[in-house]
C-alpha cells in the first residue's frame, strides 16, 4: 500500500518504462516512416499523370501522419512485453493502471485522433478534387467506357469503338463507365484513377494523361472465373497521332457496319 502511494507521488513521465517507451515511440516511428513511403512507392508504376504524382504524395503524406502512432502501439507492446512479469495471485489493483485510469490521457487521445482523422479527410477530398475540375473544363475528350466478362470496350463520340483505349497527351479526358454484366471497377494503373462499373449505372471520373506511352487498364474488382485476365491497354499519344486513329477507327467500324 505504502510503495503504491509512494509510486503516485512520483511523476508519472519520470518512470523508467515511461522513458524507455518513448525513445522507442521515436525509433519505430521513423522506421515505420522511411519504410513504409519507400516500401508503397518502390512498387508502383512511374506516375503517367498529375493525379497518379498527387496520390502517391498523399500516401507518404498519410504514411507518415500514421506512423507515430504505429511507433506508440509498437512501443507499449515491446516495453510490457520485456518489463511486465506475471503477477500470478496477486494481480496490481485498478489504481496501478496509471495511463488507463488517466481522464487526461484519455481525452487527449480522442482529441488527436480526431485531429488525424481530419487532417486525412481534408488532404484526401483536396486531392480528389482535383481529379473532378477537368470535367468542368470544355476542352476534354469524353469516352463511354463499358466493362464486361472480361474485357473493356471503349466508345468515342465519332463512333469509333475498340477495346484499346487511344488518348491524346495533356488534354482531359472524361470517361462514362459502366457494365454490361457483372461490377467491375475501371483502373488506370499509371494514371492514379480507379471508378466502379455497374450495370444499368453510368459513373464518371476523370483525368489528364501527361506522358506518352502504353500503359495498363485492369478490372479492380473480382468479377468472375477470368478477372485476372481483364486487362487492356491504353496509349497516349501526340494530338495528331490520336485524331488520325480516331477517323481511321471510325472508317473501320462503319466498313464494318
Ligand atoms: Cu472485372
Amino acid at each position: 500500500m505504502m510503495s503504491n502511494q509512494l509510486m503516485h507521488r512520483s511523476k508519472w513521465w519520470s518512470k523508467k518504462d515511461v522513458k524507455l517507451t518513448a525513445v522507442l515511440t521515436v525509433i519505430i516511428s521513423v522506421i515505420v516512416g522511411f519504410v513504409g513511403t519507400w516500401f508503397h512507392t518502390y512498387f508502383m508504376p512511374a506516375p503517367a499523370s498529375e493525379t497518379m504524382s498527387e496520390v502517391i504524395k498523399l500516401i507518404q503524406v498519410f504514411t507518415w501522419a500514421a506512423s507515430p502512432v504505429v511507433g506508440l502501439v509498437g512501443a507499449m507492446a515491446v516495453v510490457t512485453l520485456l518489463t511486465k512479469g506475471h503477477y500470478g495471485d496477486n494481480p496490481p489493483p485498478d489504481a496501478d493502471h496509471a495511463v488507463r485510469n488517466s481522464p487526461r490521457i484519455g481525452a487527449l487521445w480522442i482529441v488527436v485522433s480526431s485531429i488525424l482523422c481530419l487532417f486525412a479527410v481534408i488532404t484526401g477530398l483536396v486531392v480528389l478534387q482535383e481529379d473532378s475540375k477537368a470535367i468542368l473544363e470544355d476542352q476534354t475528350i469524353e469516352v463511354n467506357v463499358t466493362g464486361q466478362q472480361w474485357v473493356w470496350n471503349f466508345d468515342y463520340e465519332n463512333g469509333a469503338r475498340s477495346n484499346v483505349l487511344y488518348l491524346p497527351i495533356d488534354k482531359p479526358a472524361i470517361f462514362n463507365i459502366t457494365s454490361v454484366d457483372v461490377k467491375h471497377s475501371f483502373w488506370i494503373v499509371q494514371m492514379g484513377i480507379k471508378m466502379d462499373a455497374n450495370p444499368g449505372y453510368t459513373t464518371q471520373v476523370a483525368v489528364t494523361p501527361n506522358k506518352i506511352g502504353i500503359f495498363d487498364i485492369r478490372c479492380a474488382e473480382l468479377c468472375g472465373l477470368l478477372h485476372a485476365y481483364m486487362q487492356n491497354k491504353v496509349h497516349v499519344v501526340s494530338q495528331g497521332e490520336y485524331d488520325q486513329w480516331l477517323k481511321d477507327q471510325a472508317a473501320f467500324e462503319g466498313a464494318g457496319a
